[in-house]
């Protein structure tokens, strides 16, 4: 028996900030249907992709900071690109930044969506785990300032029926913390979708820059492998706004395989033939969850004092 869905992860190369929001959905619409055109069922796009990955730099006016973030998905500059997955029958994936009124008063969140052939919304995630800093730091090349223009997501690790099979998200560092994975697993993900900003330089460490390539792809097909999953993952490539970022969107099957990838630094699709049923073997016998997993024993026990660190 196979489940086949054709995904194509839709990288985008750099947005620079004198892009306009429609210059950048005409981009994603290029790449929409050239995803059609290839029968591609999902077309699934990055992490802020409607704007610069303005976390990497120091804004104090409000109103800029507001600019990059949507109010409303769909709403008046993404409407569009509802109306043409409409018309091309296809699916689709997009993160971005979204300005929400909760109960709790006005949320800044780093957020992506997910939307069926006939552009009827699926499921929506907000970013858990925000990496980064929330004060400024002159001397660094760049920022990382998640921590102060988002706040924390609060819709959990949820999972969603859709494209023939059961469907997470997560966003960028969320994909290097094992638990997002086993969550969404738990949830009965088969197909996990993520967009993410990655620069090739960590300023803090940069004796982990070797690493990042091999780190970027190490958490993801730990995490495909160890959960039965497809993982989809796409970025936000090359130089923008002066910060170098990773390309390597990545499509990596249940068995931890990286089954394609992109080879450049720009808007380029990575398109496979997704088999859900690939599943099976892991999540029914290589890590059954029921009958191997026993969650009573999972809590940290320290027998002697000194075996925790502080
Ligand atoms: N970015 C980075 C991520 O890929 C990072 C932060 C870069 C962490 C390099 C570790 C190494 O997790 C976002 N947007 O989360």
């Amino acid at each position: 028996m196979s489940r086949i869905v054709r995904i194509a992860a839709a990288q985008s190369g750099p947005v620079p900030r004198s892009e306009s929001r429609s210059e950048t959905l005409d981009r994603l619409i290029l790449m929409m249907r050239q995803a059609a055109q290839q029968g591609a069922d999902l077309v699934a796009f990055t992490e802020c992709a409607l704007t610069p990955f303005f976390s990497h730099w120091w804004i104090d006016d409000q109103q800029e900071l507001d600019s990059y973030f949507e109010n409303a998905v769909p709403g008046p500059s993404t409407q569009i690109l509802f109306d043409e997955a409409k018309r091309l029958e296809i699916g689709f994936h997009l993160g971005y930044a979204e300005l929400a009124d909760t109960e709790e008063g006005v949320r800044h969140f780093n957020s992506s969506i997910l939307v069926d052939a006939t552009g009827s919304v699926i499921g929506r995630f907000r970013k858990v785990h925000l990496p980064g800093h929330s004060e400024h730091r002159p001397d660094n090349p760049f920022q990382n300032l998640e921590k102060r223009y988002f706040d924390v997501g609060d819709l959990g690790f949820p999972t969603w029926r859709g494209f023939g099979g059961i469907v997470g998200m997560c966003i960028c560092n969320d994909r290097r913390w094992s638990e997002t994975y086993r969550v969404l697993a738990l949830g009965g993900a088969e197909l996990i979708i993520l967009g993410y900003n990655t620069p090739d330089h960590i300023p803090e460490h940069p004796e982990l820059d070797r690493l990042v390539d091999f780190q970027h792809q190490l958490c993801m097909q730990a995490g495909a492998y160890q959960n039965g999953c497809w993982v989809v993952a796409i970025g936000k490539a090359g130089v923008e706004e002066g910060v170098s970022q990773i390309g390597l969107t990545s499509i990596i099957a249940p068995s931890g395989e990286i089954v394609a990838q992109s080879t450049t630094l720009e808007d380029e699709l990575v398109i496979f033939d997704c088999d859900l049923d690939a599943t099976r073997v892991y999540k029914d016998a290589m890590f059954n969850f029921k009958a191997n997993r026993t969650p009573e024993y999972y809590t940290a026990i320290t027998e002697q004092k000194d075996a925790r660190l502080p």
